[in-house]
């Protein structure tokens, strides 16, 4: 992402002299982004621009920063003189070629691991390898773990997914291949008792990724479409020679996803009043189901974690969500991204809480007339609406926000659907009625107000007192 910016005067910011708007943009950018440039000369706009376009999508893609301060804004150049000082970026985002050696390092490893796995990060998905990914998947046969938002790269139903076998596989594979996967907090650091004493492959396009956390045996630096591809021509070198997982391994894995499937499915198929997060999400499960083409936008504590584990994505670049920092207010300005990008209908899962960092999109939603389906989960709170205040007094818990609020009159007042509901079936009614009209729309889905526990599937993570 370029963020292009107008910014006050050189001269009275520099000497501080309280300029309007007076603000050091450019040195506020700079340790937030992958770069940053300023253009104070109407000839060099071309330059500026190109440049922030090869630094964003080059390498690891990165937000870039492009100030333009008040005098260059008021500068003017000849039509034609103008024209020649644009420039056509050639190979924005140029391959890159992993080493043979590094390939055959990582071969030798994989070829003898017995209880290999694969791991699929958001830079797998942003790669746009989609089909050698498959292909290294399914002609080797290892079981994959999708991130996040890797989820859909390969449909989430399909066999060798591992995601339901998640806290077994990882402890327990010989082998780990990150693909566009870094090993931060999401992964554990890669250590700890979430892990075994596995080797890693890393496959990433950035050289000092390696080693971050833990040492990586087989580093595999370049783009993803190369490196996948250069693996694939070894293991078609090896021909039929290649080796396969081990049944036991394969087969240990099948049994616990089936069993965690089975599970799930039965608290899928319960009904209760009132609605809570699986009955809902089994609805939304369904919905996205009929429309693989939707973007799903998602945001919230429990709400994200509950949606991304039972609701199957099955294209690759459909999930947005709030991505490895877990920030929340992301929800609204992803949807009406998402929306105008791809042109398709969006639904966004979000928090009741979440949704409050930026609900009031909900107009821009309206005014742009948006296919934008939101639907909040009300708890009535943070993490759930029941905690009471600690220190006593009438003020509610921090965490209880007002009971029964009626977000959906807040999409009325702009003009979009708005719909309350507190079943299954008036979700699913909602939703299929706003994914077939693509009228703006959001639906209040009261949800058990005891419903979701402090941070959801991260509460580990929580600081613990050391006093006893
Ligand atoms: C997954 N699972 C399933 C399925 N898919 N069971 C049945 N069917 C299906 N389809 C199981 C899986 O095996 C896990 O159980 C469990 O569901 C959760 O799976 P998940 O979500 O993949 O795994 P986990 O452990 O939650 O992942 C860790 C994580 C994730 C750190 C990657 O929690 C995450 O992305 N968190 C982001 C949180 C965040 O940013 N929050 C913002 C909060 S903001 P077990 O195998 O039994 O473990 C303010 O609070």
């Amino acid at each position: 992402m370029i963020l292009i910016s107008g910014s006050s005067e050189r001269e009275i910011v520099d000497l501080q002299q309280g300029d309007y708007e007076e603000m050091d943009q450019l040195a506020i950018a700079k340790p937030l982004c992958k770069a940053a440039f300023r253009v104070l000369h109407a000839e060099d706009i071309g330059i500026g621009v190109a440049r922030a376009i090869r630094a964003a999508v080059s390498g690891r893609p990165g937000g870039v920063y492009l100030d333009l301060p008040a005098k260059l804004l008021a500068q003017s150049l000849d039509t034609e003189a103008g024209a020649k000082t644009l420039i056509k970026v050639v190979d924005p985002a140029p391959r890159q070629i992993p080493a043979p050696d590094a390939i055959q390092r990582a071969l030798r490893l994989l070829a003898g691991a017995k209880r290999p796995l694969i791991i699929l990060g958001k830079g797998a998905a942003y790669a746009q390898a989609d089909t050698e990914i498959r292909a290294l998947i399914e002609q080797t046969r290892i079981p994959y773990l999708p991130m996040s938002m890797a989820k859909g790269l390969l449909p989430d139903t399909h066999e060798q997914s591992a995601a339901a076998a998640r806290s077994y596989v990882l402890p327990e594979a010989d082998v780990v291949m990150l693909v566009g996967a870094r090993l931060n907090w999401l992964l554990s650091h890669g250590k700890g008792k979430t892990w075994g004493r596995q080797k890693f492959i890393q496959i990433d396009i950035s050289p000092t990724e390696a080693d971050s956390n833990v040492p990586i045996d087989a580093p595999v630096i370049g783009d993803i479409g190369s490196c996948v591809s250069a693996l694939l021509d070894g293991i078609k070198a090896a021909g039929g020679g290649w080796p396969q997982p081990s049944a036991d391994w394969l087969g240990a894995i099948s049994e616990r996803k089936g069993k965690n499937i089975a599970k799930m499915a039965q608290t899928l198929a319960g009904n209760p009043t009132p609605m809570n997060f699986h009955s809902a999400l089994n609805v939304v499960r369904d919905i996205v189901k009929a429309n693989p083409e939707a973007m799903l936008v998602n945001e919230g504590a429990n709400a994200l974690d509950f949606t991304r584990s039972i609701v199957d994505m099955y294209k690759p670049r459909k999930r947005i969500d709030v991505g490895t920092w877990g920030v929340m207010g992301i929800g609204m300005g992803f949807a009406v991204a998402a929306a105008i990008e791809s042109g398709q209908p969006v639904i966004a899962i979000e928090g009741d809480s979440a949704f409050g960092f930026s609900g009031m999109e909900v107009e821009t939603i309206c005014r742009y007339n948006l296919p934008v389906c939101i639907v909040i989960f009300n708890n009535n709170g943070v993490y759930k609406g029941t905690d009471v205040n600690p220190s006593g007094g009438p003020d509610v818990a921090p965490t209880v926000f007002v009971k029964g609020a009626r977000y959906e009159l807040l999409m009325q007042a702009f003009g979009g659907v708005g719909v309350q509901a507190t079943t299954p079936a008036e979700l699913r009614k909602a939703m299929e009625e706003a994914v077939r009209s693509r009228k703006p729309t959001l639906i209040n889905a009261v949800i058990d107000e005891t419903a979701g526990t402090e941070s959801g599937r991260i509460t580990s993570l929580n600081p613990k007192s050391a006093k006893k």
